[in-house]
């Protein structure tokens, strides 16, 4: 079968709601991919940052390999012998009481708004139903239909209506906007909000406004809910992207890279005032806390800290905004960004777009997705060396001088 085979086959089986980069994936190992004619890639979006890890990661394919000839679903139901010693090691990795564990990254943003309801009214003393979260225009928390009713982009939205009431939208990056709502309305329970947005373009907000907004929410007995679904676990040079300002959110969302990519697995982590609200049988999921997803989870954790990704991201981001900055190139509007999240927004040229840049990457060797028309992420996988990163960098500059 071709390249065209296969994009044919899932146009013709496949419900139309992405429009991917005409490249078909076969293999992957570390930060690199190959298609199904063999040509190799350099992964510069790491499936949106759950790869941080690297592609195939032995240790943690390992993990599931091991685990999956043994046990892999129970339900909830019954005990398992993988999930206690999960629970103990991701509670004490990230310093939390408690954990919630589900699958996608949207069921741990639903279970962190039905968690915050639920305080609202047994804990903060809300008048039932009345509970309200705050949350940001430009938000990306995932598809579900209450996610999108916070949502402001009209793609995620429009036609999909009726929406979930009890959301208060505010901008980003504003802390008077925050200040106000939180003053102006009692019945406030929580403030959800992307330590970077991703969606948006990888929007990083003023130094403090994370800081400020927190001690805000401190003001007014809110809870400060982080989704660092994407900008977690490493990404942005640090543990959490919260860390950079300090804060330790109420409510802390991890999905993506809590897999290393190889399997959907999210969290959710609190304290107890908070996550003894919910009771049995009030939340849940089959999937939840399987042992196959517990084993996998640990292994995931265990090469961030081992291998120092972290400490990677931090130092390659900086030497990528700084040669990403002194290319040359009518194109190249403006690069920011934060550890190994970046984004560069592309000024069209000749009728050609960021879609064009991305492809011609890619006929370079160099996959990337652009967002909005006019931004293309660059996310490589967080086990890229210092030479690779260069390598990947010529490829980038060589790719927007053909447009000059
Ligand atoms: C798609 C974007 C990235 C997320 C945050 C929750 C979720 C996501 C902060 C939901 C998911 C994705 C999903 C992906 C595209 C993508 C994305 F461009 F839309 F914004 F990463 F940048 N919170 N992000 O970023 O997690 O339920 O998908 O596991 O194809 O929709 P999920």
């Amino acid at each position: 079968m071709t390249t065209q085979d296969y994009i044919n086959l899932e146009d013709k089986y496949g419900a139309h709601n992405y429009h991917p980069l005409p490249v078909v994936l076969d293999r992957g190992e570390g930060v690199y991919v190959w298609d199904v004619e063999g040509k190799r890639y350099f992964d510069f979006l790491s499936a949106y940052s759950a790869v941080n890890q690297g592609h195939c990661h032995p240790k943690i394919v390992g993990a599931l390999a091991e685990q999956a000839r043994k046990l892999t679903l129970t339900s909830r139901a019954f005990y398992n012998s993988a999930l206690g010693d999960y629970e103990k090691y991701i509670t004490e990795y990230f310093g939390y009481d408690k954990v919630l564990p589900m699958n996608s990254g949207a069921e741990g943003d639903e279970t962190a708004l039905k968690l915050c309801r639920k305080w609202a009214y047994k804990v903060k003393g809300i008048p039932e139903n009345q509970a309200k979260i705050i949350a940001c225009e430009g938000n990306f928390h995932g598809r579900t239909i209450t996610i999108i009713s916070m949502s402001t982009d009209p793609d995620a939205r429009k036609d999909f209506g009726p929406y979930t009431p009890g959301f208060t939208i505010i901008p980003y990056n504003d802390l008077e906007a925050l200040e106000k709502a939180l003053t102006s309305d009692p019945n406030i329970a929580g403030f959800l909000v992307e330590p970077i947005q991703g969606e948006a373009g990888v929007y990083v907000p003023d130094e403090g406004y994370l800081k400020q907004a927190y001690e805000l929410c401190k003001k007014h007995n809110v809870l400060f809910i982080a989704d660092e679904v994407q900008t977690g676990l490493a990404r942005t040079g640090k543990l959490l992207a919260s860390d950079h300002e300090g804060v330790r959110p109420d409510i802390l969302i991890l999905g993506k890279a809590l897999s290393g990519g190889v399997y959907p697995i999210s969290a959710v982590l609190a304290d107890d005032e908070i996550m003894l609200t919910i009771l049995p049988g009030e939340h849940g999921s089959t999937f939840g806390g399987n042992p196959l997803a517990a084993k996998v989870a640990v292994a995931a954790l265990e090469v961030i800290k081992n291998e120092n990704l972290a400490e990677n991201a931090a130092r390659l981001g900086e030497i990528f905004r700084k040669k990403m900055n002194s290319v040359k190139s009518d194109m190249i509007e403006l690069v920011r960004g934060k550890g190994l999240l970046n984004a560069v927004v592309v000024r069209p040229r000749n009728g050609k777009t960021a879609w064009d840049v991305c492809l011609t990457m890619k006929d370079n060797g160099l996959i990337a997705k652009p967002t909005h028309d006019h931004i293309i992420r660059f996310a490589p996988p967080l086990v890229i060396t210092e030479e690779q990163l260069y390598e990947a960098i010529e490829i980038i500059k060589k790719s927007f001088a053909e447009f000059e």
